[in-house]
């Protein structure tokens, strides 16, 4: 018995993914879409409640519900659950989630005879979490930052600049505009900590990893800075959930699962990490160098690093990995998925028409572009929807596609800069990655090839990875990662997409253009 489950919390869905490390594969893998199944009971779309004015926030009863139906899911389809050794999990990273002070005694009486939702309706001192795409905390970022002595200093302290998106500003902002709530609120925690928290069935803190992303973490030292806390809310010290090392597994599964689902009862659970330093892991991104590309919701550039080099211009985000040892440097749009699907929607395609759309257009697109802007951007920095074509006829659908994805290439190429390292290849996931005509382009846009993986659910199963490592170090021989990741984290053989010399040369001049339109509008 050599099973572990990987969990993914993220913005439009919930994944399970099972491998087996004796077997070397992965034996199941299971998805359920928030819209499919919850667009009615909680009114999200893209598994989202846009409140306006830059608000964004989720469910996060939704997430309990629909990881009941996930896990019923995969005991449906004939899965073995009883032979998970251990659980690991990733969640979108920066959400917030606000509970009152019946969460810990309901989470420990769960009992397998009801559904998660129907027990832990009560312990939100906050209904709806606010998430990564909320970019209406700017003035809170400024106070954040002047609180710690500055840009610099926030930098230097926590490896980022104050982000719309991170949790701090978020927690503040809850504090400023509706602090009864606040006061009544006992735990603070991310996604991925709530969702490990149904798990093990008591609060379960946040890993290093999703604790970069919330501007309040010391990152050399790995632990909550009071300097930052202080300058985020009042007594947040009390409220926010402790650091949880990454690699610790922090008990076994709540007797829930095992009466619902036929889990061990010694199966133990982990710490679960941001959506990114688990496609870190499930990439095989164990030692500094390579690059990965995610497509998913959000587009991400990262890598992993040895130390934690920090972005001046305030374009990239630092993160711990969840090795325990490395850092990983990430550069996030949020225009990826949803601007894809913006101008698939708006000329009336589906997928293979937009696959045909990019086969009938050039590289280069005959010098048209387009700022993919059809929602505020993180990188660069556009705090309002603003979508510029240039050269570009609004009528011509085949051209609007390839200015999109071009344009997303190009500012992926721009924006990685800081990072200091030199792109020879980009291990891609996400759901876009299954594309590999959206995946071309960005392998002549780079000029180097693109290597794709059997899965595209690499945080799903860098989480089940973090599983095994830890659950086989608590044996007597303890495996390095790069044993843990080598079985799993290799391209599919033939699926790598080389780039095409003529294409390199029209991007290497177009890409000038870009920069220069890119800047005249942000
Ligand atoms: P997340 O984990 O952020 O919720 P995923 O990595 O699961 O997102 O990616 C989901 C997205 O993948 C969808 O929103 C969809 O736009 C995109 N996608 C799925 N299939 C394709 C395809 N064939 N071409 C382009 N995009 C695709
Ligand atoms: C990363 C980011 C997103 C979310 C959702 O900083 O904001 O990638 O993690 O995937």
């Amino acid at each position: 018995m050599s099973k572990y489950l990987g969990i993914d919390a993220s913005t439009q869905s919930i994944t399970g993914l099972l491998i087996d490390t004796e077997q070397r594969t992965i034996v199941a893998e299971a998805s359920i879409n928030f819209d499919d199944h919850f667009k009615a009971t909680y009114g999200v779309v893209n598994g989202v409640l846009d409140l306006g004015e830059s608000v964004v926030h989720s469910a996060p009863l939704m997430w309990a519900e629909a990881l009941d139906l996930l896990l019923q899911t995969l005991a449906d389809q004939g899965h073995d659950l009883g032979a998970v050794r251990a659980v690991g999990g990733s969640g979108q990273q920066h959400g917030t989630v606000y509970l009152n002070a019946s969460a810990g005694p309901a989470l420990a009486r769960l009992s397998p005879g009801q559904p998660l939702k129907d027990q832990l309706a009560a312990i939100f001192s906050r209904p709806t979490s606010p998430i990564w795409m909320d970019t209406s905390t700017a003035s809170q970022c400024a106070e954040i930052e002047a609180g710690v002595g500055g840009r610099d200093a926030l930098l230097a302290l926590t490896g980022n600049a104050a982000f719309e998106r991170f949790s701090g500003p978020q927690i503040r902002k809850f504090y400023q505009t509706e602090p009864d709530a606040y006061a009544n609120t006992t735990y603070i925690g991310l996604v991925s900590s709530y969702v490990a928290s149904l798990f093990a069935g008591r609060l379960v803190g946040v890993d290093p990893g999703d604790g970069s992303g919330t501007n309040m973490m010391n990152i050399a030292a790995r632990q909550w800075s009071a300097r930052a806390l202080d300058a985020t809310a009042p007594d947040l010290a009390a409220k926010l959930l402790p650091i949880a090392p990454s690699g610790q597994p922090v008990g076994p599964i709540s007797p829930y699962y095992v009466g619902r689902y036929g889990f061990a009862d010694d199966c133990l659970v982990l710490p679960f990490s941001g959506d990114n330093p688990c496609s870190l892991i499930g990439l095989g991104l164990v030692a500094p160098g390579q690059v990965a590309l995610s497509l998913g919701t959000s587009d991400t550039l990262f890598a992993c690093m040895d130390q934690p080099r920090t972005s001046a211009a305030g374009e990239g985000a630092v993160f711990a990995s969840p090795d325990g040892t490395h850092y990983m440097a990430l550069t996030c749009y949020l225009n990826g998925s949803l601007a894809r699907e913006a101008v698939r929607d708006q000329y009336d395609m589906n997928w293979n028409q937009f696959i045909q759309a990019l086969q009938a257009t050039p590289p280069g697109n005959n010098g048209a572009l387009m700022l993919p802007y059809f929602a505020p951007e993180i990188v660069p920095k556009v705090p309002r929807p603003n979508v510029v074509r240039s050269n570009l006829d609004p009528g011509d659908a085949s051209a609007n596609v390839r200015a999109a994805i071009e344009a997303q290439a190009l500012s992926s190429r721009i924006h990685a800069r800081w990072m200091g390292v030199e792109i020879s290849s980009l291990y891609v996931t996400g759901g876009a990655s299954a594309n590999a005509e959206i995946l071309r382009v960005f392998a002549n846009v780079h000029n180097c090839p693109v290597h794709r993986f059997e899965t595209t659910s690499s945080a799903a199963l860098g989480a089940a990875l973090r599983a095994s490592h830890a659950h086989q170090s608590t044996a007597s021989y303890a495996p390095s990662w790069a044993e843990v990741v080598e079985p799993f984290a290799q391209p599919v053989g033939g699926s790598t997409i080389e780039p095409e010399p003529r294409a390199i040369a029209a991007y290497d001049e177009l890409i000038g253009q870009y920069a220069a339109l890119e800047q005249a509008h942000t």
